[in-house]
């Protein structure tokens, strides 16, 4: 390490005094004018973390659904998963620093997860397209090289996207090729070869609007389009062009606001979906003749993948495991769903795709979705194998195990992909022959209600049993459950955001009026247990 290098770099990219960040859900998150000493921070952890896993690591410059002012930063693991957790308190660690301590810091950590300084190390990088996003990269660059590791800069890429990458890179292209053209030939190459594979004609309109929250899905579905538009036309709203980045629209903004999104022309029964800014999540509805709007959001994305996954695997003849994982925020009635009807073993954890992959992996396939509409499908590399044997296959099991082995291709394996996701979802419901208003009638979803109240310190609330309890402050919890005995079919739990700098309250009763009741009364046992901050909760939506 040419510590001296460090040092003098390091001091271009000041820490603002008094500035501490931690390592959320999703990375470090605040506002885009706050992250410079964190990206070039987390370039050198980049090197290090290549170094000690002896593969290439991804950096994505993104805050994905947060306001267009927030910036923020995750790695990549070799897999292309979230960062290992013990690294993540390394990233905590090196970003609040003060600029005296950072070659200890970074010694500590050599030290700890003994490094070996000598290896290479490899880094690739993607960004959304946020107009802070750039030059945030490239403090990240500075610290990568720095401490001489070697790069490659993807520029704009869907957070899924550096995902898949970074797996290719490190799977020496067995699961495909680690550029945006292999990327969607994959993709497009598996949606078509399940598209001819429908014997019944199905919906006949394969087509669909996108609501792109005016982020980089946008981009990266005009780039795509043409290799799968003999399959699915689309229609592209919020494209970037005029609106800003996640207002108004967007995946985040349809299911917490339960709202349309602004900026699309929506026709009763017409297809639509919205994106988040870095096209990690999806979420399907439609408005229906009375201008009702119907939300399909991540359980029941997760419903129609796995009762899909069951029936094909009944066809193939094989009793696999499959499993389900959710949050504390899915659906009740989903839930129920999946256990009661389908029959699928469901678990819950806590909020973020790290928890879910990870559970998700015990299983030969497992599906999950947060509610908000991040998730994917995984496949065990044994049912990989068996399954393409059985694809070789010319009777009726052969051509079920066709279908599967495209459908695990289309998947994208290594993160939650709203353009995978997409392509799944229109694949699924060409090949069953259902609409979306069918799709949607599987179950009805309890209403519910999101709400988000401020905090001084949001880490005074912590959390346990999934997120469904909380342990602290003193009196809340009882709060809660007091109030929860008000209402039929309740539920509701707080937890503290780990994107934001708010508290996230969730309820759900037996009517939206009762949803909505319950929701702000636990906002407001919030707020006055605590250190509620600003204006107090209002009590309409
Ligand atoms: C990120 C995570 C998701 C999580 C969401 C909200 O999504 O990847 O797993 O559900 O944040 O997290 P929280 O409630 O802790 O703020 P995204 O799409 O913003 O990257």
């Amino acid at each position: 390490m040419d510590l001296e290098a460090v040092t003098k770099h390091s001091a271009f990219h000041a820490k603002p005094s008094g500035l501490t960040l931690q390592y959320g859900t999703a990375g470090f998150r605040t506002t885009a004018a706050h992250l410079d000493h964190i990206m070039f921070r987390m370039g050198l952890l980049a090197v290090l973390r290549s170094k000690h896993t002896r593969s290439t690591i991804g950096v994505m410059v993104t805050a994905s659904h947060n306001p267009e002012e927030d910036n923020g930063v995750k790695l990549i693991d070799p897999l292309g998963e979230m960062l290992a957790p013990s690294w993540e308190e390394h990233a905590t660690c090196l970003a609040n620093a003060e600029e005296q301590d950072i070659l200890r810091v970074l010694t500590d950590i050599s030290e700890k997860e003994s490094v070996d300084l000598q290896q290479d190390a490899f880094i690739v990088l993607g960004r959304d397209t946020r107009p802070s996003s750039e030059k945030l990269s490239q403090s990240v660059i500075d610290g990568v090289t720095v401490l001489g590791g070697q790069f490659h800069d993807y520029s704009l890429l869907t957070t899924p996207q550096l995902h898949y990458m970074v797996y290719c890179r490190n799977t020496g292209g067995q699961y495909g090729k680690a550029t945006i053209e292999g990327y969607c030939q994959k993709l497009s190459k598996a949606f078509m070869e399940l598209i001819k594979q429908a014997s019944c004609s199905g919906d006949e309109n394969r087509s669909v609007k996108v609501d792109c929250a005016n982020g980089i899905g946008a981009l990266k579905l005009k780039e795509m389009q043409r290799y799968f538009s003999q399959g699915l036309s689309l229609q592209l709203f919020n494209d970037g062009t005029r609106g800003k980045l996640n207002h108004l629209c967007g995946a985040d903004f349809v299911k917490t606001h339960q709202k349309l999104p602004q900026g699309m022309e929506i026709k009763s029964n017409e297809r639509c979906c919205s994106f988040d800014g870095d096209a990690d999540r999806i979420v399907y509805f439609y408005c229906d003749a009375g201008g009702h709007l119907h939300l399909i959001d991540g359980d029941k994305i997760a419903t129609l993948v796995s009762s899909f996954l069951k029936e094909l695997l009944l066809e193939v003849g094989e009793s696999l495991n499959i499993g389900v994982v959710q949050t504390a925020y899915a659906n009740g009635s989903s839930t129920r769903y999946l256990e009661e009807v389908m029959k699928v073993p469901v678990y819950c954890t806590k909020t973020g795709v790290k928890h879910l992959h990870h559970k998700a992996q015990e299983f030969d396939i497992g599906v999950y979705f947060e509610a908000n509409g991040h998730g994917t499908a995984l496949f065990s590399k044994a049912v990989e194998v068996k399954i393409k044997q059985l694809a070789e296959l010319e009777d009726e099991k052969g051509k079920a195990a066709k279908m599967l082995a495209n459908i695990i291709n289309l998947f994208n394996q290594a993160a939650g992909d709203a353009i995978s996701d997409m392509l799944v979802i229109e694949a699924i419901l060409v090949l069953k022959g259902l609409t979306v208003q069918q799709w949607d009638a599987l179950y009805t979803d309890l209403p519910n209600r999101q709400l988000k109240v401020k905090v001084a310190d949001r880490r005074v609330i912590s959390t346990t049993d999934a997120e469904r309890q909380a342990v602290t402050p003193p009196g809340l919890q009882e709060a809660i459950n007091d109030l929860v005995k008000k209402y039929k079919l309740a539920r509701a739990f707080v937890r503290p955001s780990g994107t934001e700098d708010v508290v996230r309250v969730y309820a759900e009763a037996d009517s939206q009026e009762n949803a909505d009741s319950l929701a702000y009364e636990v906002s407001l046992a919030v707020y006055q247990l605590a250190g509620g901050i600003g204006e107090r909760p209002q009590s309409s939506f």
